[in-house]
Order: C-alpha cells, then structure tokens, then sequence
C-alpha cells in the first residue's frame, strides 16, 4: 500500500534551475571561467560544492576561495529567489499536491537544496508538506538512497510505501537504491529506469498512477 508521495524540488515542482544558471554564470564570468547553458545541464541536482567542481573542470582552488565562490554564487542566487511565487509552479503541480492530499497520501520534499525551505515558502506551498528533507539533512547526495531513506524516516514509512518524484538520473538511481517507487519527469534519455515515465505532472492522477506501478519496487 502506498503512503506518500515525495516529490524532488528543482525540475519537479519549479524550475529553478535557470536561476542556478544565471548565478553560477556570473561568477564565471567574473573569475574568466567559460560557462555554457549546456554545462548546466550537468548540475541539475547535484550539491552546490559538486557543481562548483563541475564548474571548475578541474581547476584546483584552495577551501578558502571554494566557500567564498559558493557563497558568491549563493548570494546571487538568493536574489532570484526573492522574485518567485505561486506563479512559479511547474504547470499541474498545485492540482496534482492537492489531489494527492485529497486522496489521503503524505507529502514530502526530497532536495539537494540548502535553499529548498525558502523557495517552498516562496512558491506558497510549505503547508502541503509532512516532511522536508533539503541539502542540509543528509551528507551523501544522490545518487545515493540517504536523502529519500531521511525523508521516509520524518514520515515514520518503509521504503516500499513511498513514490519517489524525480527529474534527475540521480535522483531515479538513489530512489530505486532506497528500495521506494520512482516516477520519472522528462525525456527517457535521463529518467529511463523509473518505474512510470511522465513528461510533467500536468493532466497526471493519482489512481491512474498508483494502478501504473508493480506489485514491488524492485
Ligand atoms: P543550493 P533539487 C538542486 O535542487 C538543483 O537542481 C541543483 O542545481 C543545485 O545545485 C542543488 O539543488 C543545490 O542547491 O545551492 O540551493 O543548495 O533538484 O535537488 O531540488
Ligand atoms: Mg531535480
């Protein structure tokens, strides 16, 4: 029987990865660092320290310069975030949180963010919530299980009650790792080992998705 539906941040519920762009664009710019929309591509989901090495490219700073650039770039990004609201919901995520509460299943956030709190309030949806499990929870980030297996313990849930909502490769792999269901956003290419593939959550239900899983996660 399944209980809850955890839901990834960036790229499920808003999009914020294009402010995450525009923040780590600006620092590059101004450290001389070539920084491409394509290389974006490859921090969605992914800690704010992983994406600065992902920035780097190999470069080597001292700790000291890294957390002056990551706070840098946390600044810049904070200013975004000031801007977003309700408008800012992915298209059918304020119906399908709605409905799901409806149906009588828990609501928990699972993000990579430090900022996950922040951007809940902003879009006005922090009430929705049992649980939030941000970039503060847990240590090891996705692809490891950690985070969803955090999120799972707040909702006192075994990992086979629980639906994993996933925009990010990384984010299927440490669902399915955690032992949960996952419910993959976006092209087979990226979200391909989920259990159901879904463009977006616009025009999804909740019966009609939990009749699309198997009997077992894995
Ligand atoms: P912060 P998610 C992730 O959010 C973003 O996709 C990723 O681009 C970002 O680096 C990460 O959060 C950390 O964010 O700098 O705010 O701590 O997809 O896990 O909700
Ligand atoms: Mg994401």
């Amino acid at each position: 029987m399944i209980s809850a539906f955890v839901f990834d941040l960036d790229g499920v519920i808003t999009d914020t990865a294009e402010y995450h762009y525009r923040s780590w664009k600006r620092l590059a710019e101004e450290e001389g660092i070539p920084f491409t929309r394509e290389d974006n591509e490859q921090l969605r989901g992914v800690s704010r320290r992983e994406s600065l090495l992902l920035l780097l490219k190999g470069r080597v700073l001292a700790e000291s310069q890294m957390q002056e650039w990551m706070e840098r770039k946390n600044n810049y990004y904070r200013q975004y975030l000031k801007e977003i609201t309700s408008a800012d919901l992915l298209p059918g995520v304020q119906a399908f949180l709605t409905e799901t509460r409806a149906y009588g299943l828990k609501i928990g956030l699972a993000s990579a963010s430090k900022n996950a709190k922040d951007v809940l309030n902003g879009l006005g949806i922090m009430a929705l919530f049992d649980a939030v499990g941000d970039g503060y929870s847990v240590s090891n980030t996705k692809p490891a299980p950690d985070l969803f297996v955090w999120v799972a313990g707040r909702l006192d849930l075994p990992p086979d009650r629980v639906v994993i909502f996933e925009d990010a490769e990384a984010g299927i792999a440490g669902a399915l790792a955690a032992g949960m269901y996952a419910i993959g956003l976006g092209p087979a290419e990226r979200v391909g080992k989920a259990h159901v593939i879904l463009p977006d959550l616009r025009d999804a239900h909740v019966q009609a998705l939990l009749d699309r899983l198997p009997a077992t996660p894995r």
